[in-house]
């Protein structure tokens, strides 16, 4: 009988990932993306070893409503980024995807060339979870890529829900991409969205669009005067650009560059960083803590009565909360 072939231990992944196998890669992924707690530990392990390979990479994030051509500029970009020899990465966070069981870089059709490239890693988001537990996935997925080498990682992000949010506090630049004669409400372009970008781009200026779209950006330019910049030191930069002919393409690159030189030297790239490591820290106890208490037995048990005191009116919620954990205390 054929002998299973045995699975990579850490140390295998440890290796594979700093020879830059795309192979191992992609199966560490897979770990981090598993529900299943001894995957979730492994992938702990190996992420502890490979910190120090970590941060070098430019993380850029990426939003605007379906069909702004998020996608086909983030093909456009990766194939300049590797005539410019980086290496590039591709993470999503699709928060319908738990709902429709897709996902926006699922198909890859946008991404076709970029997908078949040797320094490019295309990696659709994880199918499912809550917004928090896809943000973890996509977090650790990305330092796994950086130990790997890329040195650009670039996330995509819908604007559902609070996903843009999300993405900025795993970023280092926030790119808005609009569309020409959209307006803001058509646009669905959320309170807060332009406050936290460093960047917004009016694509598909071309062909008979071209004029609307460079309207649409005086406006915006002027609209914007009087806002804070998302980072401090940086004026946002409102522009137009077009992934399919490629306008405005190698000027992003140049901008999110010069972004990262300015803000190196002031320091506010470093302290950002240090800032979201903090955040991922609070934002892991939260969810670690939640998730160890609701799967404690006693408080499997102990719950669904005193939940329905709760409904029922008879017990405030923060009582209850804190009976509930004193049970847990006193289990663990
Ligand atoms: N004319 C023109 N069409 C574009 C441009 N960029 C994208 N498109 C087209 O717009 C459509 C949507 O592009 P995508 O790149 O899939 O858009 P997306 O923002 O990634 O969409 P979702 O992933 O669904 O949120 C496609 O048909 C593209 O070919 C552009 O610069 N000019
Ligand atoms: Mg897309």
């Amino acid at each position: 009988m054929p002998r299973k072939p045995k699975s990579p231990g850490v140390s295998d992944f440890v290796d594979g990932i700093r020879r830059r196998d795309r192979t191992i890669l992609g199966r560490a992924l897979t770990l981090v993306e598993s529900s299943i707690v001894a995957h979730q530990e492994q992938a702990q392990e190996i992420l502890t070893e490979l910190m120090p390979l970590t941060g070098s990479s430019i993380r850029v994030g990426i939003t605007g409503i379906p069909g702004a051509g998020k996608s086909t500029l983030i093909e456009a970009l990766g194939l300049h980024l590797l005539d410019q020899r980086k290496r590039v990465a591709v993470l999503a966070i699709d928060p319908s995807s738990s709902l429709t069981g897709g996902s926006i870089l699922g198909d890859k059709t946008r991404m076709t060339h970029l997908s078949r490239k040797e320094d490019s890693f295309i990696r659709p988001s994880p199918a499912s979870g809550t917004l928090g537990g896809v943000a973890r996935k996509t977090r650790e997925s990305m330092l796994l890529c950086e130990a790997a080498g890329f040195d650009v990682i670039l996330v995509e992000t819908v604007g559902v829900g609070q996903s843009e949010i999300t993405v900025r506090s795993m970023v280092d630049f926030f790119l808005l991409l609009q569309i020409p004669g959209g307006g803001d409400e058509l646009q669905g372009i959320k309170k807060g969205v332009i406050e936290i970008s460093d960047a917004i781009l009016i694509n598909k200026a071309d062909g008979e669009n071209e004029l609307r779209a460079q309207a649409a950006c005086q406006e915006l330019k002027m609209a914007l005067h009087y806002l804070r910049p998302a980072t401090a030191g940086w004026q946002v930069n409102v522009g137009t650009c077009s992934a399919q002919t490629g306008q405005g393409i190698p000027e992003l690159w140049e901008m999110i560059q010069s972004f990262r030189d300015k803000t190196v030297a002031s320091g506010g790239f470093q302290s950002r960083r240090k800032e979201q490591a903090s955040a991922w820290l609070h934002s892991a106890i939260d969810l670690e803590l939640r998730q160890r208490f609701l799967e404690n037995r006693s408080i499997v048990e102990a719950l669904p009565k005193i939940e329905e005191a709760v409904r029922s009116g008879e017990l405030p919620a923060r009582a209850a909360a804190d009976r509930l954990i004193q049970v847990f205390l006193s289990q663990s």
